[in-house]
């Protein structure tokens, strides 16, 4: 009678799909799962603990459902190789249902060797990641060449918390490409780099760290010090692309993506910034700096139809090197959006043109990038920077690094709102300016 009832009990479960899994990876070797869907996590060819972080996602992937994965601290390389192959057997770790990856608080490394990708979200897939670094992957094959660490396939989905994307190459997408839905926050992308080297004909490499189709939303991040990888002397025809975040439509007559970068830095990229084409790009209290080209490159859709297509708002473009925009100024105010928004530039080519904006602002940044607190380095102000107190009063409650906002800056007794992912605060933060900066980007290999 007692047996009855609980197969009555777990049928009906089955029934309901509700039986969230929680496996826990107990070995840091890779190795595929022996039967996936058996609800046993179980790596082939494993003796005493038996569960890899591999055979935990092929059993996850099974068993319809959101399911919790717990990885001890440490190292997991990818072993298994064999890229092009979907199903988490070989080489990338292929995610086609929802996963959340969870650890201790000293995090986990995974690293792809430069064999395959890490992570690829197949459609109806949903990867959640916190407190994980990635490196090395490596998507630079005839068949697998978008996203480095990882890659989101539409209707499929990923989100970040203290995640690290370092070292990782790709074709388009040195660390993520997307055509689903993405939300990264407290995040850090930095020496991920593109390479052309088989990139399909008529396809420019493009987005040295990111590229998005669909739907980014980035908060509390930083994007810096991507670049490309000079590997192939006689292809130069990186020099357009290399853009650290690209947004493109997939396809002329795909539907235009929507980017919202939010609290978060763009700096020392190897080329140039942000690159958004015929989409919806919005930048807000953001810091865009030291590139040696652009800050930004801005294309509007074809119909010129007086759609909204870029909006910028209490953020700085300053210092970098060609100029800060591409003169969006001769645009139309319906599509761009950029005056009397609170914004700061160093030259005069954004049209931050309002009461409310400064064009030429001199000297804004105190040295380069460093730990200011929040889980990525940002861009210091300078005591005396004019984007002190100079973006109203209507801003988030923290900035980039999660101190609070607005602050006092320049002693006038009125807390008002900086411009920028960092809001200054004249009592922990350095009263004196460290105009001596170098650029930072260091080669890759
Ligand atoms: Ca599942
Ligand atoms: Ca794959
Ligand atoms: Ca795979
Ligand atoms: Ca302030």
């Amino acid at each position: 009678m007692k047996k009855h009832k609980y197969l009555m009990t777990s049928m009906l479960l089955l029934a309901f799909n509700s039986q969230a899994a929680f496996f826990i990876v107990d070995r840091h070797e890779d190795a595929p799962d022996v039967t996936a869907g058996n609800g046993t996590c179980e790596g082939q060819n494993m003796v005493g603990d038996v569960c890899s972080l591999r055979a935990a996602i092929m059993e996850s992937n099974a068993l319809p459902g959101p399911d919790t994965i717990l990885v001890p601290a440490g190292k997991y390389d990818l072993t298994v190789f064999g890229d092009d192959e979907n199903n988490g057997f070989t080489g990338d770790l292929d995610i086609t249902d929802e996963v959340t990856i969870i650890n201790g608080t000293s995090g986990i490394v995974i690293d792809g060797l430069f064999a395959d990708r890490i992570f690829h979200v197949h459609a109806g897939g949903q990867l959640n990641l916190e407190n994980v670094t990635l490196q090395n992957g490596y998507a630079n094959t005839q068949n697998t060449f978008e996203g480095g660490a990882v890659k989101v396939e539409d209707s499929a989905a990923f989100l970040t918390n203290e995640v690290t994307f370092i070292n990782n190459l790709a074709n388009r997408g040195g660390a993520l490409f997307s055509d689903g839905n993405v939300t990264i926050e407290n995040s850090y992308f930095h020496h991920n780099a593109i390479t052309n080297e088989h990139t399909p004909q008529n396809l420019n490499s493009v987005g040295s760290a990111i590229v998005n189709r669909e739907l980014l939303l980035f908060a509390t991040s930083t994007v810096a010090n991507n670049g490309q990888l000079l590997s192939n002397p006689q292809n130069v025809v990186l020099s357009q692309a290399q853009y650290a975040m690209h947004f493109n439509p997939n396809g002329l007559n795909a539907t235009p993506p929507a980017s919202f970068i939010f609290n978060s830095t763009i700096a020392f990229n190897g080329y140039a910034g942000i690159r958004s084409d015929r989409g919806f790009t919005d930048i807000n209290q953001s810091t865009i700096a030291h590139h040696e080209t652009r800050g930004i490159r801005f294309t509007r859709n074809e119909n010129h139809d007086g759609v909204l297509q870029l909006k910028i708002r209490g953020s700085l473009l300053v210092n970098n090197e060609f100029k800060n925009c591409n003169d969006i100024w001769v645009l139309p105010e319906d599509e761009v959006d950029v005056i009397n928004n609170y914004n700061g530039s160093s030259d005069e080519s954004c049209g931050f043109t309002g009461m409310d904006d400064i064009e030429n602002i001199t000297n804004p940044l105190n040295g380069s990038l460093h730990n200011w607190g929040g889980f990525a380095p940002t861009l210091m102000l300078t005591p005396e920077s004019q984007a002190i107190d100079h973006a109203g009063n209507n801003c988030s409650n923290e900035d980039q690094r999660g101190s609070s906002r607005p602050v006092d800056g320049n002693n006038n007794m009125v807390s008002s709102c900086d411009m920028g992912a960092v809001e200054f605060n004249p009592l922990t933060d350095p009263n004196q300016s460290d105009l001596i900066f170098k650029n930072n980007f260091e080669a890759l290999f």
